[in-house]
């Protein structure tokens, strides 16, 4: 062998070896599960609150609802489904019973359903439909199943909790696979319950024996994420104005929460620094004032412009839009709403179209090791499996994009690589203004995404200072527009 190539062969080794010293950062517990990580990736979801109030005119049926008034005339659900597709959500999650307990699916539990309505003379199947217009289109299907019953005459007692897992087993074993099982928080109270016609309450801790239920979700659906008030696998976020908190920690102690426990909004917002599991927060809200149609409504629904303001609030604090487009008594997404959703699908497409911090030259403070593979080109390049890291005792640093001449920028979006925990407490944006930094703005956390809306402003530069982290920095992704 040519002395030449030996110099080469021990060369490239010696560089392999020390890449290979060079641990990557342990994990800040708690992290994320896989199907958290997906559900994290998915970013915003479609909500369907469709059933008898839909022809009552009510936001809470009273359980009363004859099934005959259930009776769309043009129901489709593929427009539902291709209309959000094209909109931009990963998956859609329908009430297939809210608390007035009418049925979306023919199941054998019940008289109170489709079965009994005049629509497709009774052999109609909303939950149907709507699950294979998921599969068509490729979105996820996710379920609401209220736990709060006005309709069963047994909504109190334990039989009324057999009763609930059985249509959990019907629609799970029949409608598959499910993304998202959504638990209501909204439980007990006054109602029809099989002609009582009375008052019911039930201690919200215990009386749906929770754990139970999961686990037997949990077996039909391995993956499933669960949301409650609560969690477990991810948690509301406190209002229904679409706001997540500025501050928006993943992190939250469940152990004393549950779902329907009043007063604890404001922590549910923001999660808790030091909470002890992984349960993001997501954000429901609704097109329009109720979560039902109702045509009085039809001037309501929410601008594009507003939709987009709540993406910020919600996508770009760190959780996932659960955005609610309730279909009118033909059956059909309104003109009005697929016309508002149409314009906040262009205003993202413009808004975040050219990504000028894509392969830009980055320098930062410091990085892991000095190993190519934690530096900041990572925050930069197309993966978001890549990440710019710091040693283990460094909490803080910065790194300067250089888009290489100057461009008008009006927002930084960053990312955090959560598969390792949150990390980042605060920091700060720094934009390169004549010849020195000028402070653009600073916020708190990121977790899996922040999206930051500056004044625009031209400038060749700009600096991301990480001012405070629990742990060292582990940052995925960076862009600018
Ligand atoms: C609430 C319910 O009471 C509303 O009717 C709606 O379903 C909303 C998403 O959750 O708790």
């Amino acid at each position: 062998m040519k002395a030449r190539n030996l110099i080469v062969i021990v060369g490239l080794t010696l560089l392999a070896c020390s890449a290979k010293e060079v641990a990557p950062p342990a994990p800040l517990l708690p992290i994320p599960s896989q199907s958290q990580l997906a559900w994290h990736a998915m970013e915003m979801n479609a909500f369907v609150h469709f059933t008898a109030n839909t022809f009552t005119g009510k936001e809470w049926g009273f359980g009363d609802e004859r099934p005959k008034v259930f009776n769309p005339s043009q129901f489709d659900a593929n427009q539902w489904v291709s209309i959000f597709k094209a909109a931009g959500f990963k998956g859609v999650i329908l009430t297939c019973k809210h608390h007035d307990g009418f049925c979306l699916w023919p199941g054998k539990y019940t008289e109170h359903s489709v079965k009994n309505s005049p629509w497709q003379n009774g052999k109609g199947d909303v939950v149907r439909e709507v699950a294979e217009a998921c599969k068509k289109n490729a979105l996820k299907f996710g379920i609401y199943l209220s736990p709060w019953d006005r309709n069963h005459k047994d909504y109190g007692t334990p039989a009324y909790i057999e009763y609930y897992r059985n249509q959990l087993n019907e629609l799970f074993t029949n409608y598959g696979p499910v993304f998202e099982m959504w638990f209501d928080g909204a439980n007990g109270g006054s109602g029809y319950y099989g002609g009582k016609r009375e008052k019911r309450t039930i201690n919200g801790a215990k009386y749906y024996d929770w754990p139970t239920t999961l686990e037997l979700v949990g077996k039909m659906e391995p993956s499933i994420i669960f949301f409650s008030d609560a969690g477990p696998g991810v948690r509301w976020v406190g209002n229904e104005k679409g706001i997540a908190g500025e501050t928006n920690w993943n992190t939250i102690s469940s152990d004393t929460l549950y779902a329907g426990k009043g007063g604890i909004e404001k922590l549910l917002n923001t999660g808790s620094e030091n909470g002890t599991a992984w349960i993001p927060a997501e954000t429901d809200v609704s097109i329009r004032p109720g979560w039902f149609y109702h045509k009085e409504e039809d001037s309501l629904v929410k601008s594009g412009n507003k939709l987009f303001e709540i993406y910020l609030t919600s996508v770009g604090r760190g959780s996932t839009l659960l955005l609610n487009v309730p279909p009118d008594r033909r059956g059909l997404l309104h003109e009005n709403d697929v016309a508002a959703l149409k314009s906040f699908r262009e205003l993202l497409n413009t808004e975040f179209k050219i990504n000028l911090a894509l392969n830009a030259k980055t320098e930062a403070s410091s990085f892991r090791g000095k190993a190519k593979r934690f530096s900041s080109a990572n925050l930069t390049d197309i993966s978001k499996e890549t990440y710019w890291a710091t040693d283990d005792d460094v909490t803080t640093g910065s790194v300067e994009i250089n888009f290489g001449n100057k461009k008008i920028i009006h927002y930084i979006v960053l990312q955090e690589y959560v598969a390792l925990g949150q990390r980042v407490k605060s920091f700060s944006i720094e934009i390169w203004k004549g010849d020195q930094w000028q402070l653009a703005t600073q916020a708190t956390t990121i977790g899996y995404k922040r999206i930051l809306k500056i004044e625009p402003i031209e400038t060749q530069k700009i600096r991301i200072n990480f001012t405070a982290a629990k742990v060292s920095l582990v940052i995925s992704n960076i862009e600018v527009y």
